[in-house]
């Protein structure tokens, strides 16, 4: 195990060391260096000496006698010109002085050098030397033997000056000081850095550790998506400086500075409340598994207005006025509830047929292909008009701000605004927009790409797909494309395109409503007969092939073979809300789910234990918020999803920050929620492995992760998605605003010129 040092403690040391090393490096250099040049120095000074003795040798012989004391003491003085011999003095064998130069001192007499050369046991042909301190500095005397024939006949003593390596050796010293000082100042500065960035480092350091020790880079987000993020984050935040945090009140406020206050209509296909009879005989009211209503919901209490939907459940007739209207929702009705009925073969073209069976898997990579019939087409038209109309009539004046949801209504801007040339229309497109080569197997791709850009603003989840939708109109309409605004100008209209990421809202009246973690977990597993001690995974999800649900469950199967201790440990629930069961792939998914999970149950299961626990029902939003809170990983394995609100869900739901989120990449979510384990849910032995990561995880990962991902969809929340789309949609109204304007007084000139009428 790697050792993860804390943050403060790691610099400061790493500083202690460097600069006691640097120290003791320094001392040992100059010792070693002062040693080492003061022996080439006394080297040089041997040499040079012999040199000149030898040079001035035959004069010198010539004149070697007591005699000639004169003669011999001027060849002295001029071997005494070099400027660093100071004195020298001609001494014969027995010890006897010959001549000296003036300067020549005293102290070194000629016996005591014949002594100290006779006693140092050196040959007459080498040159004795040894240093002297006179009070004028050190002094370097060598005694060179001067010979005639091969006898030596005495020595000729020269005295040089030590002063310059004395010199030297401090000049050497002061550069080795001010090294020192460089490199420590270099030290400090690299350790104030490296201090700085300590905490980025340390706990880049920790995620890569909890992540395996770097071993597991299968599981980090996409460098592209992080960046991406960030520079949404900067961005955003930047703009939202003023704001502070988005809440229902401040996309209240917002309405009302931007928009006025007024009416936002939203028109989809799902209603946010059904009203289903009970086999009592009684009525109840079902919040559908939707993600589109979980996002718009909390919009519309915020808004008010009119939601314009098709009228499904079974008592939703009984429970409308004569229009159709039911105030909701339930005890507090802040807005109203506009419903379309649909009779069966509408419902079966429109929805299950062009919508699910055509759009639905055009829009999704899932290897489930569409299927395109010219009676579904024709319905979807009829059925698309209708909404049309019914916003049309829920309205209140000629330029309404409309909300249109999704790939069923997809012809409903174009629609709207044949009608309503004046309304601000955004179409938001939930689900991925697939690249242009696929959606150009529509056979009715132009007029769906005409009739989305009746819409003012056309939101996805990413640039991603903003882009593929953009290649899309490029390639089969004819439009101007203006990329520099990300807009398709179309018949003298713009409509920008433009990634407004959804999510949830914050805090979510649901987790309010449901008891804490501990309690979840208390009460979950007393449930399913688990021990307190039990593992538990949780998937939830409306049972559609593009959520992953069999991979999901294989993985399980994976983790189980390849961890033998968590069999009888490990319990994953999957919550499977049936959806679309009229169309026969998910009948088939509903049978596949089921026969996997037998198959799982039958293999790991043991007396009293299964490890897989299928609830195939639909589960109130309260209920589904309890398995969040009990589960120790939440696993997310859609093959395709324009954004999955499941994975924010959640995150919003664990305030005790435990519990871990493995998360597909082929998720919206996975761009933003990068603190999740991030796997390929077709990789088995990767997404296994995630799984088996999340369960081993520290408590304290956990709290990191979960406080990540918690701040950002705290921030990121429905309101700001909401508030953002709606202040475009403002800025677009006070320009088409202004622009009519500018242009009424040019018409009517060009009118009355036609018409041969003049004004003064
Ligand atoms: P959906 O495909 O419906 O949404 P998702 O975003 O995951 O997918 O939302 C599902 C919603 O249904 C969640 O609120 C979840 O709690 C709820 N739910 C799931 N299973 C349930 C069950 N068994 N019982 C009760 N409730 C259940 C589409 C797109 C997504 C996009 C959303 C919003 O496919 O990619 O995130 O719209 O734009």
């Amino acid at each position: 195990m790697r050792a993860i040092h804390p943050p403060v403690m790691r610099p400061i040391r790493f500083m202690v060391v460097l600069v006691l090393g640097l120290a003791l490096l320094t001392f040992v250099a100059a010792l070693v260096v002062q040693q080492t040049t003061r022996t080439w120095f006394e080297n040089d000074v041997k040499l040079r000496a012999e040199l000149a003795v030898h040079g001035a040798r035959p004069a010198l012989v010539r004149h070697w006698d007591p005699g000639h004391a004169q003669p011999l003491g001027r060849l002295l003085e001029e071997i005494t010109r070099d400027e660093r011999i100071l004195a020298a003095a001609a001494c014969n064998a027995d010890g006897v002085v010959l001549a000296t130069t003036p300067e020549y001192p005293g102290e070194f007499s000629c016996a005591e050098i014949v002594d100290h050369v006779e006693s140092a046991e050196a040959t007459s042909a080498t040159t004795w030397t040894t240093v002297r301190s006179i009070p004028s500095g050190e002094v370097h005397l060598s005694a060179v033997p001067v010979y005639v024939e091969g006898q030596p006949i005495g020595f000729a003593v020269l005295v040089h000056d030590l002063g310059f390596v004395a010199r030297r050796d401090a000049k050497t010293r002061t550069f080795l000081f001010a090294a020192f000082g460089f490199l420590a100042l270099a030290a400090s500065l690299v350790t104030i850095v490296a201090a700085r960035t300590s905490w980025r480092g340390w706990s880049a350091e920790l995620r890569r550790f909890l992540r395996g020790g770097g071993h597991r880079p299968e599981f980090q987000p996409i460098l592209r998506d992080v960046r991406e993020l960030v520079d949404r984050l900067v961005a955003e935040s930047e703009a939202d400086r003023e704001g502070g945090a988005w809440t229902a009140e401040r996309l209240k406020q917002t309405l009302r500075r931007h928009l006025h206050g007024e009416q936002v209509v939203v028109v989809s296909n799902r209603e946010p409340y059904l009203h289903e009879r009970t086999p009592e005989g009684g009525i109840t009211v079902v919040h559908p598994a939707s993600g589109l209503v979980t996002a718009l919901e909390p919009i519309m209490r915020a808004c008010s207005g009119v939601w314009v939907a098709h009228g499904s459940g079974s008592a939703d007739r009984q429970t409308a006025d004569a229009h159709g209207r039911v105030r909701v929702p339930p005890g507090e009705e802040s807005y109203a509830i506009q419903r379309v009925w649909l009779g069966a073969e509408e419902e079966q073209g429109y929805y299950f047929g062009l919508s699910n069976e055509g759009l639905w898997p055009l829009c999704h990579i899932a290897d489930v292909r569409p299927v395109f019939r010219g009676e579904d087409w024709a319905r979807y038209r009829a059925v698309n008009e209708r909404f049309a109309d019914a916003v049309c009539d829920a309205v209140d004046g000629d330029d309404p701000i409309v909300l249109v949801q999704d790939y069923h209504l997809a012809l409903v801007p174009r629609l709207i605004r044949e009608r309503l040339p004046r309304a601000t229309i955004i179409m938001f497109w939930h689900i991925p927009w697939p690249n242009s080569e696929r959606f150009g197997i529509c056979p009715w791709r132009e007029e769906l790409l005409d009739g989305m850009l009746g819409a003012s603003i056309l939101g996805f989840h990413t640039r991603f797909h903003c882009h593929n939708f953009v290649d899309s109109v490029d390639r089969f309409l004819e439009t101007r494309i203006d990329r520099e605004q990300s807009a398709v100008v179309r018949q003298g209209r713009a409509t920008l395109v433009r990634p407004y990421p959804i999510s949830i809202e914050w805090p979510s009246r649901w987790t309010a409503a449901v008891p804490d973690a501990d309690e979840c977990r208390a009460s979950v597993r007393h449930e399913l007969g688990l021990p307190a001690d039990a593992l538990v995974g949780v998937g939830v999800d409306r049972l559609d092939y593009t959520k992953g649900v069999e991979e999901r469950l294989r993985a399980v199967e994976r983790l189980l073979e390849r961890q033998p201790e968590l069999r009888g440990r490990f319990t994953f629930v999957q919550l499977a809300a049936p959806s679309r069961t009229a169309i026969e792939k998910y009948r088939e998914l509903n049978e596949t789910v089921e026969r996997l999970t037998d198959r799982i149950n039958a293999r790991f299961g043991r007396p009293g234990h299964v490890p897989i626990v299928l609830l195939r029902a639909h589960h109130e939003p309260a209920s589904v918020v309890r398995y969040y809170r009990a589960a120790d990983v939440c696993y997310v394995s859609s093959l395709h999803d324009g954004m999955n609100l499941v994975a924010k869900e959640f995150v919003a739901a664990r305030e005790d920050e435990r519990g871990v989120l493995v998360l597909s990449q082929f998720t919206g979510a996975a761009r933003e929620l990068t603190e999740a384990l991030i796997v390929n849910p077709y990789d088995l032995e990767q997404a296994s492995a995630a799984l088996a990561v999340a369960l081993r995880m520290s408590v304290d990962e956990q709290r990191d992760r979960m406080r990540a991902m918690r701040a950002l969809v705290a921030e990121f929340n429905v309101y700001r998605w909401a508030g953002r789309m709606l202040v475009d949609a403002a800025r677009l109204r006070s320009r088409d605003r202004l622009t009519d304007r500018l242009t009424e007084p040019v018409i009517a000139i060009a009118e009355r010129a036609r018409t041969g009428t003049t004004s003064r």
